[in-house]
């Protein structure tokens, strides 16, 4: 799987890589440098792994059938689905047993197809409800198709002294149309556009987002890690609503964005690039047409992307053969997508972009792509031709 990716990445690399070059000699800043990050400026993450699920029942087994099929599925999916790709869903259950249910699997099959499924360890008391959590899927050709979502449960008696395990259950078929995989744009790379780096460098603020950094560190110890990028990540989708502008393109400042708790994608950039930068990391903020995405810096080498992609599904509950990332990569080495506006997860395919490959290439739907490096500095030369 991930041979068709790197060579995806590969002819992406060349492109930025043409790019830089030219740019790194036309900007400098007024001592005469060049701006954004130089290459030992930029601070790699540590990879711990979380947990990963414990999927034994927990309490003695009966043979004799206790009913577990009455419960009510609640599932945000990504709205497109993309030939061999797929997309990813979220998956919510309601326990409407008389006893608590334990959720050790979950899944997505296609009707006649392909079964994507993944561990988990969800205890549900009856009458509540619980987010089973993150599931990424692959998908059949383009075309009108079914899936079922599955669920790997077992239910306890009303006291809990007895579990019963009710196997693999499927949902009823949902329709969906799978998209085709586009064909690369090939964006004009290019770095630190003078306008855009101070656009977005002006609107940086740690103090801001002092607060969220304390405590996420707390829940993520230890030196800046890719557990804390995952946490940035979850908490500006969550805690920032996305509000598309009724008109015209106004960028808030991060404080402006913390105190509305709304915006739209580069108000959301501008807050998680704040956060990786208050946790100690290196971000950047993507320019597309209509668009803007962060990025976070992972890493030089294809061993930091893997310990990094193993990081970040075991945040998720995940092995990492069951986990997606989209990265750019430069000649510093590897970015890892964190579109709180894409694919619900950090490393998900970030808006405005499509698959080119089923095993993870894309591209971004525009034909340029400017990258800004998020130092929190801005750059004032007047002899700068940008
Ligand atoms: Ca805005």
């Amino acid at each position: 799987m991930r041979g068709a990716g790197v060579i995806a990445a590969v002819v992406i690399m060349v492109v930025i890589l043409i790019g830089a070059g030219f740019y790194a000699l036309v900007i400098a800043d007024d001592a005469g440098g060049s701006v954004g990050f130089q290459s030992n400026e930029l601070v790699e993450p540590l990879t711990p792994m979380a947990k990963l699920p414990n999927t034994t029942i927990p309490g003695e087994l009966t043979q004799a059938p206790i009913a577990a099929g009455n419960m009510n599925l609640y599932w945000n999916i990504t709205e497109d689905i993309y030939a061999g790709y797929g997309g990813a869903l979220q998956l919510k259950i309601e326990n409407r047993n008389p006893g608590s249910m334990f959720v050790y699997s979950f899944g997505l099959r296609w009707v006649d197809g392909e079964t994507y499924q993944r561990n988990c360890s969800v205890t549900i008391a009856s009458g509540q409800s619980g987010s089973l959590g993150l599931l990424i899927f692959g998908a059949p050709e383009a075309g009108n198709r079914q899936y079922q979502i599955i669920v790997g449960a077992a239910v306890s008696n009303a006291g809990e002294t007895l579990w019963y395990d009710s196997g693999s259950m499927p949902s009823t078929p949902n329709s969906v149309r799978v998209q085709a995989l586009t064909s690369s744009y090939g964006a004009n790379t290019s770095y630190n556009h003078r306008e855009y780096y101070n656009r977005v460098n002006e609107r940086i603020d740690q103090k801001a987002v002092d607060t969220v950094v304390e405590d996420i560190q707390k829940r993520f110890p230890g030196g800046y890690n890719l557990l804390q990028v995952a946490e940035a990540f979850e908490w500006t989708k969550n805690n920032i609503a996305y509000q598309a502008e009724a008109s015209g393109d106004y960028w808030q400042s991060t404080g402006e964005t913390m105190g509305m708790r709304s915006g739209d994608c580069e108000d959301h950039a501008l807050v998680i690039s704040s956060i990786i930068d208050g946790l100690g990391g290196s971000a950047r903020v993507n320019i597309i047409r209509e668009h803007a995405f962060p990025t976070v810096f992972i890493g030089t080498t294809e061993s930091d992307l893997l310990k990094a992609e193993r990081s970040i599904a075991s945040y998720y509950g995940m092995e990492v053969s069951e986990y997606r990332m989209s990265y750019l990569i430069d000649e510093h080495g590897y970015w890892m997508v964190i579109d709180t506006t894409g694919f619900p997860y950090a490393g998900g395919l970030p808006a405005k972009s499509e698959p080119t490959t089923a095993d993870g290439g894309w591209t971004v739907l525009s034909e340029y792509l400017v990258c800004i490096d998020v130092t929190g500095k801005t750059s004032t030369s007047l002899l700068g031709m940008f």
